[in-house]
């Protein structure tokens, strides 16, 4: 089983790997720790990640960037529609309302859904692992960023699928780095816990986690983040800038041309990196547009004022984090600051003087989420064996259950009627299972939907499950237990539905235990939900969770449910409870269908082929060219002697004529004839090759026997 982590960023990806002596991230082909998440679409192949990159400024329009923010997300969300103004390929609009990116590729124009190309991604991430494990790469853990909704989780799981991995578990990101702080420390209090607040700003987006630490376990206080506020918007500041400035001394508008922003943009994150470290930074693009060279500078004050609208949104996240965790900035012990977004000097400042302490930089900065994923891969794993360590973690959004009420089954039908409840709300543990009670007298529908979309980007409703048909013995209304799961990913969803009918007593119940029983139900009646619906109780399904064995540590849930449901009278030796399983449906809005996905599946194989191919090509090429070269130095030097002049010269002319047709109608070739073409060259090269190996031969021979005698 392998044990790998991968910290899928909006710029950079890193890939940690667990061996006996720790976790290492590792290295890919190009000998970097981060690989661009970039794929870029070719005439013949594919170039992802720092190949990607590479390409990404001779062809921007085919070179698929910010694929983290396209993902699981509505076409019409307003921070898509932003998103896409500045990126140079194309993303519209699918028929089921999604977004499709378009790329040329293969010599076609092509769609591809989001969830595809990050499954692209993420199979190159996979290619990185198994190369420097030398092993197949399955298991895995992925860090999700927090406010993930419960579509991006699963399109996630999807492009996972797609690249053949198997993620565990889809862990937030700053509890991946939360838990990296935690399991090294041997000084964490038995008693009071240490609270630290965590803070990530990476390229797109901030995350803010406040987590208390005892020995042993980390326990999620409160979540806070911006969506969209990170270090490509100092970027997009200071593009504008400068756009500005070029448009009154150079007369050019660069948001005409598309390659010139993406220069301007490239040359602006350079800036400002620059800026973290110096007073001022020099800006030079050479031929930027309409053959003109353009020169500006900055000064980090003048960058700080242009920030300042970017700089202001950076409280909130952090004021919602104290305010959910129900601390003051006096209870938060340490700050400790990751993600290079950070590196912004002025975000510092702010940090700082928020908390009213300096953060601190004790972790890998760039490498923690990664390093995270991989020791909860490791803990997860049997193979591992990791010092015991407890993460409890917390749920940022109340997830609600919604149904027509009972009443209106038959009759009015009318969404007056429309009730629910929360069932997970917001800081509930994950994972989570809990039971609801319907009395129903047939088929009916309910659906999983947020609570209060307010600090979401997401449509109010996730997914509707039609539970029925059954039949209750009676005729009557049926008894029917609903589990709804909150899974290890973030996942809502209905797992089962289970008809209850209490079956004969074999034992003559008294009066007075028939009346108690009929009092509990109307007890239970009575303290109904908050909505006034008498038809639903809810419960904790602790069993469920056991059962299920993905407890992880979780505490079992100690909100109090709408109301609790003593199940003791089901349970009491009187009578039997006969369960029967209720079918369920299920359609998840915007979720990819498993044929999708195995379609996916089969078109990235097929990708995947033609890159091999086209790198087995270049490869064939290269060896044919190596050949050349190499067979001709050996003629004029060690083969010298093992080959007549007229042969050499007819070789020497061979090898010339190859040479000129690899740069001519051999450029572009199958990897068969570049094949056939080495194989022709061999046949005149390998029997000069084997006389003058024989002669080394006995010429070592009779060395030896020279030294022998
Ligand atoms: P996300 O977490 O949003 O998915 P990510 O994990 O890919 O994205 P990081 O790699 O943590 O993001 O951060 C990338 C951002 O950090 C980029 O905007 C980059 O320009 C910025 N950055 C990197 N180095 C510096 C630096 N020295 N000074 C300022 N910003 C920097
Ligand atoms: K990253
Ligand atoms: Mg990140």
């Amino acid at each position: 089983m392998s044990v790998v982590g991968f910290d899928f960023g909006n710029e950079n990806c890193l890939v940690a790997v667990a061996r006996q002596r720790g976790i290492d991230v590792v290295l890919n082909d190009e000998s970097n720790r981060e690989t661009p998440a970039i794929v870029c679409f070719g005439d013949k192949q594919r170039f992802i990640g720092t190949a990607g990159a590479a390409s990404t400024m001779m062809n921007p329009k085919n070179s698929i960037s910010q694929i983290k923010r396209l993902i699981g997300r509505q076409f019409s969300d307003p921070e898509l529609q932003r998103d896409i103004k500045s990126l140079p390929f194309s993303v519209t609009e699918g028929p089921d309302g999604y977004p499709l990116i378009h790329a040329n590729y293969l010599g076609e124009v092509r769609a591809f859904t989001p969830t595809q190309v990050m499954g692209m991604m993420l199979s190159n991430l996979k290619g990185i692992a198994e190369k420097n494990l030398n092993a197949a790469v399955v298991d895995c853990c992925i860090g999700i960023p927090v406010y993930f909704t419960d579509l991006q989780r699963r399109a996630v799981l999807d492009a996972a699928t797609i690249a053949g991995l198997h993620p565990l578990h889809l862990i937030h990101e700053t509890t991946a780095t939360a838990l990296a702080y935690g399991i090294y420390k041997t000084d964490l209090p038995e008693n009071e816990p240490l609270n630290v607040a965590f803070i990530d700003i990476g390229h797109a987006s901030m995350q803010v986690c406040i987590a208390g630490f005892k020995k042993g376990q980390l326990k999620v206080l409160s979540h806070g983040f911006d969506r969209s506020l990170g270090g490509r918007d100092f970027d997009e500041a200071l593009f504008h800038h400068f756009a500005t400035k070029f448009k009154d001394e150079y007369k050019i508008d660069v948001s005409q041309n598309a390659k010139a922003s993406l220069r301007l943009r490239a040359a602006c994150e350079k800036l400002k990196k620059v800026l973290s470290a110096n007073p001022v930074a020099p800006l030079n693009i050479e031929c930027l547009m309409d053959e003109k060279d353009v020169r500006g500078v900055i000064k980090r004050e003048e960058f700080e004022e242009i920030s300042i609208p970017i700089l202001e949104r950076v409280k909130r996240p952090l004021e919602k984090a104290l305010s959910d965790a129900g601390l003051t900035v006096e209870d938060v012990h340490m700050v400790e600051v990751v993600g290079s977004g950070s590196r912004v000097p002025a975000m510092i400042k702010i940090l700082t003087e928020f908390f009213g302490k300096e953060p601190r930089r004790t972790m890998n900065a760039s490498e923690c989420v990664s390093r995270g994923c991989a020791l909860q891969c490791a803990i997860l794993s049997p193979t591992f064996k990791v010092r015991e360590f407890q993460v409890h973690e917390s749920f940022p959004f109340s997830i609600s259950l919604a149904w027509k009420g009972a009443a209106s089954d038959a009759q009015n039908g009318g969404a007056e009627n429309q009730q629910s409840t929360i069932v997970f709300p917001k800081g509930n543990p994950i994972p989570s299972v809990k039971a609801l009670t319907f009395y129903r007298s047939g088929t009916f529908s309910v659906d999983v939907q947020y609570s209060d979309v307010k600090d979401l980007q997401a449509p109010p409703k996730i997914s509707t499950y039609t539970i029925g048909p059954f039949q209750s013995s009676k005729g009557e209304r049926a008894k029917l237990k609903v589990k709804v799961r909150l899974n290890l990913h973030g996942i809502v969803s209905v797992e089962s539905a289970t008809l209850l009918e209490e079956e004969e007593v074999e034992v003559p119940v008294s009066k007075e235990q028939l009346e108690e029983t009929s009092k509990m139900e109307t007890a239970s009646s009575e303290t109904a939900p908050a909505s006034g619906d008498s038809d639903v109780n809810m419960q904790d399904a602790k069993e469920a969770i056991d059962a299920a064995g993905t407890d992880n540590g979780a505490p079992e849930s100690t909100d109090k449910p709408v109301h609790m449901e003593t199940d003791s009278k089901a349970e009491a030796p009187k009578k039997k409870v006969k369960k029967t399983n209720v079918p369920l449906s299920e359609v998840v809005y915007g979720a990819l269908k498993s044929v999708e996905v195995e379609k996916a599946v089969e078109k990235e194989f097929e990708m995947a082929l033609q890159d091999r191919v086209m790198e087995e090509t270049k490869d064939r090429k290269n060896a044919v060219e190596s050949y050349v070269y190499d067979m001709r130095n050996k003629l004029s030097d060690k083969y010298q002697e093992y080959i007549t002049d007229v042969e050499r010269e007819a070789f020497l002319a061979k090898l010339q004529e190859v040479e000129d047709w690899l740069y001519e109608d051999g450029e572009d070739e199958t990897k068969g004839v570049y094949v056939a073409k080495l194989e022709e060259l061999k046949k005149v090269g390998d029997p000069v090759e084997v006389r003058y190996k024989e002669s080394l031969e006995r010429g070592s021979v009779i060395d030896q026997l020279g030294y022998c005698i």
